[in-house]
């Protein structure tokens, strides 16, 4: 029984996962969980893929190697992917959404390369990570946020900090 809420915050990359999770992290005491930095630090992948400059994630290292601290309670996991996360492990998933042309600007700003950067605007287009929350968590704690702007940042922290507020009164004792 977890004392602290777990929350995924997930979205394409560039979407502010990072920006709301750092912020989340300081005004909650939760802890920020970057899975990118994880799977490098902890090794839990089978290589890079230089194409995409990017890891290639091994999920079930990675899920054995943050277990044991996730099923304590009190993590905000944040990661550009949310379907491998147990249902059991999860209490609220927050999907982050930016307007396409916002995007471009971000990820351009980041040099990613070509195909990659198309991989991504066109992933938030089809709403892929909104899909894959719906298909992998109950409905109703699954929630999308706009990530266009600071005033939507500073209105999406609120909206979560109130959450975790509720959810602990429900779930004390
Ligand atoms: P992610 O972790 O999803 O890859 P990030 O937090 O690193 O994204 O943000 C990418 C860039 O976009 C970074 O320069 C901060 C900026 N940004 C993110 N969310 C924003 C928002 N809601 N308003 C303005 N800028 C934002």
């Amino acid at each position: 029984m977890r004392t602290q809420p777990n929350i995924i915050v997930t979205g394409t990359p560039g979407v502010g996962k990072t920006t709301h999770c750092e912020t989340l992290a300081q005004n909650t005491g939760l802890k920020h969980l970057s899975i990118n930095d994880i799977v490098k630090e902890r090794g839990c992948h089978d290589g890079y893929d230089e194409e995409f400059k990017s890891w290639i994630v091994d999920e079930d290292k990675l899920l054995d190697s943050i277990e044991d601290e996730v099923k304590q309670g009190g993590y905000i996991i944040d990661w550009h992917a949310c379907d491998l996360f147990p249902k059991s492990w999860i209490d609220l998933v927050v999907v982050l959404r930016v307007d396409s042309t916002l995007l471009y600007d971000r990820l351009k700003a980041r040099d990613y390369p070509e195909v990659k950067l198309q991989e991504n605007l066109d992933s938030e287009i089809m709403e892929v990570l909104l899909q894959e929350a719906r298909d992998s968590y109950d409905e109703e704690i699954v929630v999308e946020l706009t990530s266009n702007t600071s005033d939507d940042m500073e209105s999406n922290i609120e909206r979560i900090e109130t959450w975790i507020a509720h959810w602990k009164e429900n779930n004390a004792g």
